[in-house]
């Protein structure tokens, strides 16, 4: 039986009539997009139309689900909410912490000693407040998700950008910070900007070596790491029903590398039959019998561009494999044109490691096709040129796939098996001699590639790519080979072609496991102790930041001015900073460390403006602090783009940051700064950017009349006397504005 089959069978049995209802307001059919959210309106049936890309709308997500590394500070928060439990059902899962360095089975034997205390706290946490929880070794997030919560025309949040990995089992599913996760656990309903929609329309069929990875890849060639901010991104057609429920779960999973709210799929078959493989028959009948309302009405598939604010046509026939990087996943490159467009921009051809995983590409279907590479390989007489690691993306697909002989196949291949886990992919591997930063390139099937993030060395070139690619290019150990054409050298001096990938969506003869590391918590929790220690540098309770002082900011300095990508990997590292992640002000010493200031080009390097010396941008900022003087950081466009990490914006906001005051923002990020009642601003005249200048004193006006769509007012005093009024947007509500007056959104509910 699928857990909380009560809570899926009530919001079903609501979903018609809400759906009615909806239909009424808005006046046409309806996408499956907008189906789920007026199905999860908070104050129930629609009585009024939204407006895309404007009208902000209270939601009542049906489920949470956090990871370790976030999960930290989200459950710090929820712990001040004063409540015996949480209001959804919610799931905390301990993927983040565990470093790939041996293989799994040391790997996870020193995370649990290295980690214990962090994973005791968020066991016990959730023992106490009812919150289910994934031990470490269990699974990525996203992939357990996939496997046992996750149902069609379900509503979920998650404190994880990939949250939006379960649309591929027909939900809205959308990453968010630990505050609202947090709102949403203590009862409080969520509010989103109703999302733009874009449709896709997949015809044909994937064949060969393209995968559904490819899809993902090749939209974001065509939007771009910004194109899908603000919308919500639904897929259709034949092509979208001829694919597997794990690979639309790929295809959504990486909508959060183009900034999209979520992605999502209609329920058809692959899913029926994903959910019974999994276990929840119950739900797949439940879904049946309103299967008609988990899609999008026929009118709109038959005449998208009637009905989405944007269409975009993918002939999976045609569709060819790609790779994409490096250092950003929308600079898409087909396989076949690889070996020019490497030589023309000088990335190393050798390729190091090729390593499969991440909760995008680590399903059972994803380690079959990789593993009937790898079986040819050895078949032919062909050894991996490059490395080869893989993370499984759960206890029930690794051990499934052991028992198939799929993990079998690749330690054939001298590959390095490492915990079902996030690992390389969060920059938690111990990759060897990646401090001497030498130029190298790897190839993997995870969703991001910004510079550092896998091995932290700036000079590793990573692009991404399909499960099965990976395994032909690492085998190959060349950036430039496309198995399409070329033939491989085997060790009888022969020359062999690779085999189209073939696999199996689901496990012919089930899925199976032993212990799937789950911990269901206390019927009664209201006995459980939860210990924080004073004196621990990896969790601090959390003290409530103070209100606005009710006054205009004046005199406040420049602390950076960040030039470029400034994606939350820049504003807080990850990695070796993972372990911090429950004690902000130790966190708070990696903020902004990799953004490169405007006025040197360098990182971590910029002027204290008290004594005119250049230092670490955290250190900076606690002089400031310790001298009662505010901040204001500037940036570029989509900044704080990626994670869903709150860290990056309660580390300014502990360190006396007041605003940040951006081209554009990346959607998770601008609401983060929101709610810890920072000023998240954008220039109404994007070429200011250039009047700020280095050694800029800085004041905001016009905060007593602080009002939605009523811009604010800047000064800017330079060195030499002169002075320049700017303005600056901002997109803050009624009630965001109250989160900024009262120092946060924590501070309401705590007094609520
Ligand atoms: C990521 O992929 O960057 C992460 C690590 O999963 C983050 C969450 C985090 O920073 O903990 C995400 O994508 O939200
Ligand atoms: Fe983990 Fe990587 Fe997925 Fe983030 S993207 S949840 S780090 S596997």
């Amino acid at each position: 039986m699928a857990f909380d089959i009560d809570m899926i069978k009530t919001v079903y049995s609501r979903f018609e009539e809400r759906v009615n209802a909806a239909r009424k307001v808005v006046g046409k059919p309806l996408t499956l997009t907008e189906k789920i959210l007026y199905a999860h309106l908070w104050d129930g049936e629609a009585t009024q139309a939204y407006e895309r890309g404007n009208s902000y709308v209270d939601f009542a997500p049906d489920r949470v689900a956090m990871q370790d590394a976030t999960a930290q500070m989200a459950l710090l928060q929820f712990m001040q909410a004063g409540r015996s439990k949480v209001a959804v059902p919610s799931t905390v899962h301990c993927d983040h912490l565990i470093q790939a360095k041996m293989g799994a089975e040391t790997d996870l034997a020193v995370a649990n000693k290295e980690s214990r205390e962090v994973f005791d706290f968020l066991g016990s946490v959730s023992n106490k407040y009812g919150i289910g929880f994934w031990k470490p070794g269990a699974g990525i997030i996203h992939q357990v998700v996939l496997e046992n919560y996750a149902f069609p025309g379900g509503m979920m949040i998650g404190t994880d950008s990939h949250t939006v990995n379960a649309g591929g089992l027909g939900m809205l599913a959308i990453g968010v910070g630990g505050a609202d996760a947090c709102d949403v656990m203590a009862g409080l309903p969520w509010e989103l900007k109703f999302p733009k929609l874009i449709g896709v329309k997949l015809t044909g069929k994937l064949n060969g070596w393209t995968a559904p990875k490819d899809v993902i890849l090749k939209v974001a060639g065509i939007l771009s790491v910004k194109g899908g901010t603000g919308s919500i991104v639904e897929y259709f057609g034949e092509g979208a029903m001829a694919m597997s429920c794990t690979g639309k779960g790929t295809i959504c999973n990486m909508g959060a590398e183009i900034g999209a709210t979520t992605s999502t799929f209609g329920y058809d078959d692959s899913m029926e039959r994903y959910l019974r493989a999994t276990g929840r028959a119950d739900v797949a009948d439940a879904a049946n019998a309103i299967r008609e309302h988990l899609n999008a009405d026929p009118e709109v598939y038959d005449d998208p561009t009637a009905y989405f604010d944007q269409v975009i046509e993918i002939n999976l026939s045609e569709l060819e494999p790609h790779l994409n990087g490096p250092f950003t996943p929308d600079l898409a490159t087909p396989v076949s044109r690889m070996k020019e467009e490497a030589a023309k921009n000088g990335w190393p051809l050798r390729v190091e490691w090729g390593l499969i995983g991440s909760c995008t590409n680590s399903s059972y279907e994803d380690l079959s096709r990789a593993a009937s590479i790898a079986r040819q390989a050895v078949e032919k007489g062909l050894a991996t040129k490059a490395e080869f690691g893989i993370n499984p993306g759960s206890e029930q697909v690794r051990y499934t796939a052991d028992r198939d002989g799929l993990i079998g196949t690749f330690e054939d291949l001298n590959a390095t098996i490492f915990t079902n886990a996030c690992g390389p992919c969060i920059g938690m591997w111990a990759r060897v001699g990646a401090e001497r930063e030498e130029k190298n390139t790897i190839v993997h099937s995870f969703n991001r590639n910004f510079a550092k993030r896998a091995d932290g060395n700036p000079n590793t070139f990573a692009f991404v790519a399909s499960p099965e690619m990976v395994a032909a290019i690492a085998i190959a150990g060349d950036l430039g080979f496309n198995p399409l054409t070329d033939k491989l050298i085997n060790d009888k001096g022969e020359q062999v072609k690779l085999d189209p990938p073939s696999g199996d969506e689901l496990p012919v003869k089930g899925f199976d496991v032993e212990d799937p590391g789950y911990q269901a918590p206390a019927e009664d929790g209201s006995q459980v102790q939860v210990a924080v220690s004073s004196d621990s540098d990896r969790l601090q309770l959390l003290e409530p930041f103070q209100a606005w002082e009710g006054t205009d900011l004046t005199g406040l300095n420049l602390l950076i001015k960040a030039k470029g990508k400034c994606t939350t990997d820049h504003i807080s590292m990850a990695g070796p900073w993972l372990k911090y992640r429950g004690h902000l002000d130790n966190i708070s010493n990696n903020m902004l460390i990799g953004a490169v200031n405007y006025f040197n080009d360098k990182t971590d390097y910029v002027k204290n403006q008290l004594t005119g010396e250049y230092g670490p941008v955290p250190a900076t900022q606690r002089a400031y602090k310790a001298a009662g003087i505010g901040s204001v950081v500037v940036g570029d466009e989509n900044y704080g783009e990626g994670s869903s990490r709150e860290h990056a914006a309660m580390e300014p906001r502990h360190l006396g940051v007041r605003a940040v005051l951006v081209k554009s923002f990346a959607r998770i990020h601008e609401t983060n700064l929101k709610k810890q009642g920072m000023l998240a601003l954008t220039f109404v005249n994007k070429d200011d950017y250039e009047r700020i200048l280095e050694d800029d004193r800085i004041d905001i006006v016009g905060l007593t009349e602080f009002a939605p769509e009523k811009p604010l007012k800047l000064v800017l005093h330079h060195t030499d006397g002169t002075k320049e009024e700017i303005f600056a947007n901002h997109s803050y509500n009624e009630q965001q504005i109250g989160w900024f007056k009262a120092g946060g959104a924590l501070n309401i509910i705590r007094q609520g």
